[in-house]
């Protein structure tokens, strides 16, 4: 069956590159856009530094790991060396100095997976998530900001793919289905696998950047600048590249024995992680290696019935860029 379909890419695939294009160019964000992050990110920091003189402020997630589309939240980690008060009181007291600066809906959720203090910033109506010693997520955050500048297709596929999640309501962990960064991290992995390869696997290179977060040690090869011409033995295009991930994970992925890994850049068996069984809640349905913390599955929040939406997205999304006349117009679809 695979290689009959792999025959049936349809002809003028080329000539959907352009309208691809068009729709990842209008999600970029403006400069603007950037610059009022920054601005919020400093008076921020003034504001925790009366408090905590040593704290720091990082931005990570996708306003800092080049995958942010215009109008994303901005998600800050405050980095404080405080052993003696706990997170939620320090959440707590965050919340109440931001609430006293005029900064709007401020709301400590100290309860959380990952307690955070949520805010609006009314001056550029930016919303912004602070949550405190975040440390991997940083890292996670350059990992991802690295593989984006060795080859343009990966931010090209992972906008465009996000896009698509959000549009088909298949983007959202609190119903069971993916994080955007367990899209991006899903993107990476198709493009290392590609032959030639697109992307190089980083942590399978010589280390030139390496921190210790939480007992994990996080290391790789960081000196992307020079590996700007990695992919350009492959010619493949976006709309090629776009079609053939919603085909691997409509048709190709195995779902029963696989886990994809972007720290190894190559499949492993399931066995391997003893992924195979439920334990509590964490079913391993979809399964994607976490890049530094590799006991974590990002795909363990979906669960029996969110497994079905997303295969049978991922399908619908495969057929249309196979078959359909005007596939962006299908893939976009709100549903
Ligand atoms: P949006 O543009 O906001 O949708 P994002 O890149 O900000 O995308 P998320 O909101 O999913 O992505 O997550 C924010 C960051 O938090 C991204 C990553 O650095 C970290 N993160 C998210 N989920 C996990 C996870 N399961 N394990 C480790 N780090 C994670
Ligand atoms: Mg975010």
């Amino acid at each position: 069956r695979n290689f009959k379909r792999q025959m049936e890419c349809r002809s003028d695939i080329e000539r959907l590159n352009a309208p691809f294009l068009a729709i990842y160019e209008s999600l970029i964000p403006a400069e603007e856009e950037k610059t009022k992050q920054k601005q919020l990110l400093t008076s921020l920091e003034k504001l925790v530094n009366k408090e905590w003189p040593k704290a720091q402020l990082f931005l990570y997630g996708s306003c800092a790991n080049s995958f942010g589309v215009s109008r994303s939240d901005v998600d800050v980690c405050l980095a404080i060396d405080d052993t003696e008060t706990s997170k939620s009181e320090i959440l707590l007291k965050l919340a109440d100095i931001l609430q006293s600066d005029n900064l709007q809906n401020v709301q400590a959720l100290t309860r959380a997976r990952v307690p955070i203090v949520k805010l609006m910033d009314p001056v550029t109506g930016i919303s912004c998530d602070i949550c405190i010693n975040n440390v991997l997520a940083v890292v996670n955050t350059k990992l991802l900001r690295d593989y984006a500048q060795i080859d343009a297709r990966l931010q090209q596929l992972a906008f465009i793919v996000k896009h698509w999640a959000k549009t088909r309501g298949v983007n959202e962990t609190y119903r069971g289905t993916l994080s955007s960064y367990a899209y991006v991290i899903m993107c990476i992995h198709f493009l290392q696998r590609r032959k030639p390869a697109i992307l190089p696997c980083l942590q399978g290179m010589e280390t030139t950047y390496a921190v210790t977060v939480d007992d994990i040690e996080c290391s790789y090869f960081d000196r992307v600048e020079n590996l700007r011409n990695f992919g350009s033995q492959n010619k493949e295009s976006i709309a090629q590249l776009v079609w053939a991930f919603f085909d691997y994970w409509a048709y190709r992925h195995d779902y029963a024995n696989a886990v994809i890994s972007v720290r190894t850049g190559s499949i492993i068996r399931k066995h391997e992680k003893d992924w195979t069984r439920r334990i509590g809640n964490d079913r391993h349905l979809i399964c994607i290696e976490d890049p530094f913390e590799i006991s974590h599955d990002l795909g363990r929040v979906v669960d029996k019935y969110s497994i079905k939406v997303l295969r049978e997205e991922f399908e619908r999304a495969a057929n249309i860029m196979q078959y359909d006349p005007d596939p962006c117009a299908m893939l976009f679809e709100p549903y």
